[in-house]
């Protein structure tokens, strides 16, 4: 397998922690070429690569970079549709960190790019996919040994968000990890969605409801209670339950040792996203990486980005309207069809 040369736009949190991964624990790729708008950001990155690598501030020189082959977009969400488009353009296979955009409408402008250019090309930073504990949990739904799925009960908590997180971004940010993740655990899709608020956590900043609660309804049936808390102060605690007609699977704990001392049995929650999910995101970059080479995209499409976006839309609206809000989108074209 020919090393993909990689350029990465975004040189953040996320952005550090993937350059980690594709230029040395990894097989078959490098990175050759940083962006963030923020040169010194791009700067502080680039030695991560541990080579020689160039540092840009402007999507199009990246991209346009002939050393480059492949793109990963870990900027915010709301400049990933510029980059995606540009990476379409170029004809570059392109990873782009979840949300695919922050609108449907703007993933559609990817949907409608990528199929024009005849080319599979995008996939999204969707990793719960990937992860151990929910292909156990798919693997044991998909066996029928527990009957139909009727309910799940779910939470994604966070220690803390910064300032600039929005009651919207429980929705876009946060929730939309579940919205794929779940949808593709049940093999059906989303049919409607409500939000219902109420007591607040004292630990949230000005303007942000905290927690929220999150109901999904399927086509089938299926209906998901979301429990979205991100000022929790406690841990980074991920739960999912799914009530069968035929018993009852749990997502498998992170595993820490159980300690006691000073009259107390105690075990550990994971602190962050990082460490939580580092084995998903491995496996996720791996298998980009193994089919964008052969310009193919098993993980999640700019479909599934799309899809997300829908309903993150109807959970945005369903926030102010207080009511049960429909998610409507047409047929999945032949283009995604797996
Ligand atoms: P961050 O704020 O730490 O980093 C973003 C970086 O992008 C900053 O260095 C910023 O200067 C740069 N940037 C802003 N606009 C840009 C532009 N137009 N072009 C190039 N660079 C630009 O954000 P973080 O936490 O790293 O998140 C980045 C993306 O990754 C988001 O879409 C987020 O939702 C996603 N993410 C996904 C996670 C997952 O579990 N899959 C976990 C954390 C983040
Ligand atoms: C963050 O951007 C992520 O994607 C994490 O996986 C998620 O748990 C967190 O809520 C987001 O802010």
């Amino acid at each position: 397998m020919e090393t993909m040369n990689i350029g990465i736009i975004g040189c953040g949190a996320i952005g550090r922690e993937h350059i980690k991964r594709l230029s040395g624990k990894l097989q078959g790729s490098r990175v050759v070429a940083v962006c963030d708008v923020f040169e010194d950001g791009a700067k502080k990155a680039a030695p991560l690569v541990g080579v020689d690598c160039k540092v840009y501030t402007e999507i199009n020189a990246i991209v346009n970079d002939a050393n480059v082959t492949a793109l990963v977009i870990t900027s915010p969400g709301f400049a990933h549709k510029d980059a995606v488009l540009a990476a379409v353009k170029a004809g570059k296979p392109v990873f782009c960190e979840k949300p695919l955009c922050t609108t449907a409408a703007d993933c559609k402008e990817i949907v409608d790019a990528e199929m024009a250019s005849g080319k599979h090309l995008v996939q999204v930073g969707f990793m719960r996919r990937y992860d151990k504990g929910y292909n156990q949990m798919k693997d044991l739904l998909d066996s029928g040994e527990f009957g139909a799925p009727l309910l799940l009960k779910c939470t994604h908590r966070a220690i803390d968000v910064d300032g600039a997180y929005t009651t919207a971004m429980a929705v876009t940010d946060t929730a939309i990890h579940e919205i794929d993740c779940l949808h593709w655990l049940l093999n059906d899709d989303w049919a409607t969605v409500q939000v219902i608020t109420g007591a607040n956590t004292k630990n949230a900043h000005e303007g942000l409801c905290d927690p929220q609660v999150m109901i999904m309804q399927s086509k089938r049936g299926v209906t998901v209670l979301l429990e979205v808390y991100v000022n929790c102060k406690f841990g980074y605690d991920i739960n999912c339950e799914v009530v069968c007609e035929g018993g009852v699977i749990n997502l498998p704990a992170p595993s820490f040792p159980t300690v006691r001392q000073d009259c107390k049995i105690s075990t550990m929650i994971e602190q962050n996203w990082i460490n939580r999910f580092i084995d998903s995101y491995d496996v996720e970059l791996q298998d980009w990486i193994n089919n964008a080479s052969k310009g193919e995209v098993a993980g999640p499409t700019a479909w599934d980005g799309y899809i997300a976006e829908v309903t993150a839309d109807a959970l945005v609206e369903a926030q102010t309207s207080g009511k049960i809000e429909k998610v409507s989108f047409g047929e999945t074209p032949a283009f995604y069809a797996k």
